[in-house]
């Protein structure tokens, strides 16, 4: 791996044109395997607090569900040291300055298992839930197993980076451990983004991204995700504070409220384009404070 500025410059391009960029092996073999020692023990040590394990399938409380042994955690890096250096780590934050030209800000940490046979997320945009103003999020997503379709891989829209805020629809939540998601516009394409465990995974708050169910039969799909905003943001969702800088040093910030206007598909003179509405669809996650990005 290089992270020079001329070797980041493809994936700024990238990034700017699409959305998201992948940066091939910027964690080695072994931290990757010291990660998975780490969270495989915290899961082991018991329950923490903010673990999900998603809405009940298809409603219904007794379904058996993977999830249910594998919650995800959220905000490890509040009271894990090893989560917090991560989401803090050079490398993450030379990457990131190269893609937005300044450092960011760091607000959440999470930790996905996705065991065989685990749902996976609904296609959303993460500023549904961190309402950054003015700007965007950013996220980092890093696996911990190599990732294809089959246990789940990341689905992206590249391009969708420079849309509105969607409205939410129901999710099908046999398929999903949200109960919402966006409606992908006609035109545009879902694609896999397929990872080695140690590449990273960079993308745009405002992209539609999300994952398929891992219909493997015994290989988890683990990922550790940082969300971050871009440095000149004023404010952002009450449940992202503190904020932090790349040095550890705590940020004021404003805190955002959820609601607001959102898009909708609509057909117009034989065209699909986006009219502004309320958002009308609820979702059980996502009153303040929300709980799933
Ligand atoms: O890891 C996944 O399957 C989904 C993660 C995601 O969509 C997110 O971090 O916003």
């Amino acid at each position: 791996m290089s992270l020079t500025p001329q070797a980041l410059q493809a994936n700024r391009e990238q990034f700017d044109r699409e959305g998201y960029t992948v940066v091939r092996s910027v964690f080695s073999p072994m931290e990757i395997a010291e990660f998975v020692s780490h969270y495989m023990e915290m899961r082991r040590q018991g329950a923490h607090e903010g673990d999900f394990a998603g809405v009940p399938i298809g409603g219904d409380d007794n379904v058996p569900d993977p999830l249910q042994q594998y919650p995800r955690m959220i905000h490890m890096h509040r009271w894990d040291g090893k989560s917090l250096n991560w989401m803090l780590d050079d490398r993450i934050n030379t990457i990131m300055t190269a893609l937005l030209d300044k450092s960011p800000y760091a607000v959440q940490t999470m930790l996905y298992f996705k065991p065989p046979g685990a749902r996976g997320q609904g296609l959303h945009q993460d500023q549904y839930y961190l309402r950054v103003q003015p700007g965007t999020c950013m996220a980092a997503w890093l696996p911990l197993d190599d990732c294809d379709e089959a246990n789940g891989c990341m689905q992206v829209v590249p391009g969708s980076h420079l849309l509105p805020l969607l409205c939410t629809v129901p999710s099908d939540t046999t398929q999903s451990f949200t109960d919402v998601m966006v409606p992908v516009p006609e035109g545009m394409q879902v694609t896999p983004v397929i990872m080695k465990a140690g590449d990273m995974f960079f993308f745009n708050g405002q992209m539609i991204h999300g994952s398929y169910p891992n219909t493997s039969s015994d290989r988890f799909r683990r990922s550790l995700i940082g969300h971050y905003i871009v440095g000149d943001a004023e404010k952002v969702a009450k449940y992202y504070h503190p904020v932090l800088r790349m040095d550890g040093s705590e940020v004021e910030l404003g805190i955002s409220k959820s609601g607001g206007q959102c898009g909708v598909w609509v057909e117009r003179d034989g065209k699909t384009v986006i009219e502004m509405r309320d958002n009308k669809t609820k979702s059980l996650f996502t009153e303040d404070p929300p709980l799933i990005a």
